[in-house]
């Protein structure tokens, strides 16, 4: 049977300072959505990168006294070394100042502009430098700044080539209503209708002003406007121009994971380059909420920035990974707040998931020399824990494959607690002082053993070393499916686990 591929990407970051703990996010949910498809079986291609050009790169490397590149290789560097401390499995990185990517876009302008719809024209403008962005007086805020940063705009004149969006204003339009799956969540969905519906310009897409961005062919003193630049960056790792049968298996890309800023960009720009083209469009944009901090965008322009270095530091990276896709629901702007995050660490980290596996280990380890014996008979308790388990893996499937995040991280984690309780009920330790107990014992331990190992392919996607670390312990086999979390009873008997290691200390609050 062919296998199933799946093409997801995070926006290209920009090297305009260092990444903070909203960028994190943004990847952290990619990567667990990734994660997820590759354990369904599903050969994944997960791609993040660096948008490397433009005119703020260009001022801040001079402001600093170096080239571009040499300013943006060091401030890369340091992003491809915290996806893996965090342990992002991207299966590529795209730097936007790679020859593979230059030759992408450059051809994608010649072509588009072969057709006839790239011209040449006059611009003037509202331009915010630091968003790369040009505004019309209409969208600008009420001082008159850019909306999004509330920064002054500068006007800019020049003269530039001109991308036809307009032509592509009703089919662009006709393909997100008709296509209620191409951009999620919702509400997002009707701010871009509406947005088209008061008119499409024609977008320039090139400019003379500054140098550090790619050339437009046979002419050369303009440089490529960088969302054309960076938006080509989904064709360039998957073959676009040099492996027909690469680009085939993975185009068009199943989702497009982007902060609600720029869901404009992903949609309207990029669907139009991509009609131009003649290229299918993605199959999903999904617009995630920003990580606030007392009800602001954490930004690097506001200076209110947490860094997840120092975070995972302190915590491990499982603790950031689990707390940011526990408390913020997909779609919607969540609060990064310390305190949370420690109470978070405590209770379903160290209390919930670590206990149940301390206990577990130890009682298999005391009384039965740390050898799972076989489960026969049951009780009512025993059986309704192995139908929980069960529905608790049918309805993960279900909840991952819609993207609800934070809802199957809840699910996992009420199963965590229903086999707590059940520990409390069958209160093995009682069992193992009366022998005519003796099968119930094993029954109880046999139950808890399979369901943390269910536990822990179920936690893969969300807490990937805590899972190693428990099928480690677990003495299991580190390959494992999604499918081998839906039977119950798969452990077999005189199966030997190991010794329990505690796997999040608790955190003394100040
Ligand atoms: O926009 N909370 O790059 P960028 C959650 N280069 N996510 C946040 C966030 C926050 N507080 N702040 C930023 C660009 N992000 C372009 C993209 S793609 C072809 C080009 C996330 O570095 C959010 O996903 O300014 C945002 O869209 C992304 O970081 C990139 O931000």
């Amino acid at each position: 049977m062919e296998k199933k591929t799946f093409y997801i990407t995070t926006p290209i970051y920009y090297p305009s300072a260092k990444l903070h703990i909203g960028h994190a996010y943004c990847t952290t949910i990619a990567d667990t959505i990734a994660r997820f498809k590759r354990l369904a079986g599903y050969e994944v291609f997960f791609l993040t990168g660096s948008d490397e050009h433009g005119q703020k790169i260009q001022r801040t490397a001079e402001a600093q006294n170096v080239t571009p590149i040499e300013y943006v290789d060091k401030i890369v560097a340091s992003f491809q070394e915290l996806w893996k401390r965090l342990e992002i499995s991207n299966d590529d990185f795209i730097r936007t100042s790679e020859p593979r990517h230059h030759k992408v876009v450059q051809e994608v302008f010649r072509r588009i502009r072969d057709k006839g719809d790239i011209y040449k024209g006059e611009y003037t403008g509202l331009y915010c430098t630091p968003c790369e962005s040009y505004w019309t007086e209409l969208q600008l805020d009420e001082n008159g700044c850019c909306p999004d940063c509330h920064r002054p705009v500068e006007k800019v004149s020049e003269e530039a080539y001109f991308f036809k969006i307009s032509k592509y204003a009703d089919s662009i339009l006709k393909y997100i209503e008709d296509n209620p799956e191409f951009l999620e969540p919702k509400s997002r969905r009707n701010e871009m209708i509406s947005f088209i519906k008061q008119g499409l310009e024609d977008l320039c897409i090139s400019r003379t002003s500054f140098n550090w961005g790619i050339p437009v062919p046979d002419d050369e003193k303009h440089v490529i406007y960088v969302w054309f630049d960076a938006l080509t960056n989904y064709l360039t790792p998957i073959g676009f121009l040099d492996d027909e049968e690469k680009f085939k298996k993975y185009w068009p890309a199943d989702v497009h994971l982007v902060g609600k800023e720029i869901v404009r960009f992903h949609t309207i720009i990029w669907g139009c380059i991509l009609m131009a083209l003649g290229i299918e469009l993605p199959k999903k944009v999904y617009g995630h909420g920003w990580l606030v901090i007392s009800g602001d965008k954490m930004s690097k322009s506001k200076g209110n920035v947490v860094d997840p270095m120092l975070l995972i530091d302190e915590f491990g990276s499982d603790a950031i990974r689990y707390f940011l896709l526990r408390e913020i629901v997909l779609g919607q702007d969540g609060n990064f707040n310390r305190d949370a995050l420690i109470q978070r660490i405590n209770s379903d980290l160290a209390n919930d998931l670590g206990n149940l596996l301390h206990r577990t280990l130890n009682m298999i380890n005391k009384f039965q020399k740390g050898v799972l014996l076989e489960s026969v008979g049951g009780t009512e308790i025993d059986e309704s824990l192995k139908n929980e388990a069960a529905e608790t893996a049918r309805e993960y499937r279900v909840l991952m494959e819609n993207l609800q995040i934070s809802d199957a991280v809840k699910l996992v984690w009420k199963f965590i607690s229903r086999c707590n309780k059940y520990i409390d009920e069958t209160a093995p330790w009682k069992l193992a002082k009366d022998e005519t107990q003796k099968q119930n014992l094993s029954n109880v331990l046999y139950n808890l053993a399979e369901s943390l190992r269910i536990i822990a392919i179920l936690i893969s996607p969300f807490i990937p070393t805590t899972s190693r670390r428990i099928l480690e312990q677990l003495q299991l086999s580190q390959d494992i499916k999604l499918e081998d979390a839906e039977t119950f009873g798969k452990l077999e008997i005189n199966h030997v686990v190991g010794k329990p290691e505690q796997l999040f200390p608790r955190i003394e609050i100040e």
